[in-house]
This record gives C-alpha cells, structure tokens and sequence, in this order.
C-alpha cells in the first residue's frame, strides 16, 4: 500500500450525524473532535507526514452565535485532552487561515499549542482556521505585488514562485482530499493545492469515519496510483 504523504480532509456531518440521534448539533461537534483525535493517531502510525483539516471556514461566521461561540471553544478542549498524546507521538499542530479575527482566548490556546509542538517532526497536524482558498490565493498575489514593487520579487511570476506564497509552503503536494458526508464540492478548501490530487468521497458522517474508513480511502489512493502509476498528470 502506497500511503500518501499529504492528506486533506473536509470533516463534514457532524451535524447531521447529531440530528439522525435527535442530539443537538454541539454534540456532533463534540464528536466530531474526538474523532480528530482517532485520525490523526491513525494516520500518524501508517507514516503520513502531515494532515491538513478543514476546521472552520471563512463562511462559517454566517453560522448561529452559539453554534460560532461552541466551535471557537473546540480548539481548548482538544489540546486540554490530546496534547499529551500528542507530544508523545511526536505531532506538531499548525494552522493555516487568518487567524486574526479569531477570539483571543481561542488565538492564545492555538499559540500555546502551537509553540509547544513546534519541534515534534513524526507528523505536522494542519488545522484550516478562517481558511478560504481564494482569499489566500488574492492575498498571495498582493503579496507578491508588494515583493515586485520593493525589488524583491522578479516578473513575471510563475507556478513555483507562485506557491511560496501559498500558506501552504512548506508542505509536500497534497496526494489525497477526503471529503466525508457526501457532497461533492471543494467548498473552496486548496483549490490550487488540489489540482492533481485523488480525490475521494464517502457517505460517511465525519463522527463515524473510522481508522478503517482511512485505510480503506488510502487503499483507493494507492491502487488508483498504481493503475495510472507515471502515465497520468
Ligand atoms: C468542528 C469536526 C479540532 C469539524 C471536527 C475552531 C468541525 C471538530 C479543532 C482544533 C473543530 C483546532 C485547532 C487546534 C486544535 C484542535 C477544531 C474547530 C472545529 C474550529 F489547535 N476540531 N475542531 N477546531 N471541529
């Protein structure tokens, strides 16, 4: 089995998931961070470098107040529980998305987390926070602009000097996108980043995509490699 360096996953359903059990959508959520845990530990152990995982987007500020004060408390309860575990198995939490409108408290736990995991190198867990792809891909090019017009930058630009200023940089290329629940968008999650990745959906409800259900996406992954192994672009 092939395993993927990169993988990208759109947690989708947890409130769906709540409502088939007559629960409030928090306790979907509530799952739903616990299974963050699983997978991560998951991939971690069959050797994935990093997971990068679509944790609040730029259009969940539309979202209820509630719903938006139980999501940003998210991060705290999964650090307070799984830091631990995750200093022990060599994990390193980073975000990418715009952080700035994020309330502080929630800003000073990420920061925290972030700080303290900083030099474990099994694995880099990527949580996407006030993400959106176009917002980053216009904010790069503004970027660069500012770089051409203080010399710093040559034009015209290309795709390899284009992605250093992706907030995606630093990592490899993305092999493959889970998306659970089955909707199939990219809901402008890494549209640039995805451009030749396998994607894979399921009708899986985020809280209930096991290790298994990983593997299983991987084993799709790598057979799809090896079918279309070098002949594809
Ligand atoms: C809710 C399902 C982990 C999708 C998973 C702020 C939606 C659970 C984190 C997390 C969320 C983020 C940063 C960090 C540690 C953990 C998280 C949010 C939502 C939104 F350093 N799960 N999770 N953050 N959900």
């Amino acid at each position: 089995m092939k395993i993927p360096q990169h993988i990208a996953i759109i947690m989708d359903g947890n409130g769906r998931w709540a409502k088939k059990q007559n629960r409030p959508r928090s306790f979907g959520h509530y799952q739903g961070t616990e299974n963050v845990r699983n997978i991560a530990i998951k991939a971690n152990e069959l050797g994935v470098k990093v997971l990068t995982l679509y944790a609040f987007s730029t259009e969940n500020w539309k979202r209820p107040a509630e719903e938006i004060d139980f999501l940003m408390s998210i991060p705290a309860i999964f650090i307070e529980r799984f830091l631990a575990e995750l200093m022990e198995k060599g994990i390193r939490i980073k975000t990418i998305g715009d952080l700035e409108p994020i309330p502080e408290k929630t800003k000073k736990v990420l920061l925290r987390a972030i700080e303290t995991t900083k030099d474990n190198s099994n694995m880099t867990l990527v949580f996407a926070l006030n993400y959106g792809s176009r917002k980053e891909i216009v904010n790069g090019i503004n970027k660069y602009v500012e770089d051409v017009n203080n010399n710093c930058a040559p034009y015209p630009l290309t795709e390899e000097l284009f992605e250093k200023y992706l907030e995606t940089s630093e990592f490899p290329e993305i092999d493959l996108l889970i998306r659970t629940s089955l909707d199939y968008r990219l809901s402008n999650f890494l549209l640039w980043q995805l451009s030749y990745s396998e994607l894979y959906f399921t009708d899986i409800y985020w809280p209930q995509f096991t290790g298994d259900e990983l593997v299983k996406a991987i084993e799709e992954f790598s057979n799809r490699q090896r079918r279309f192994g070098g002949l594809n672009e």
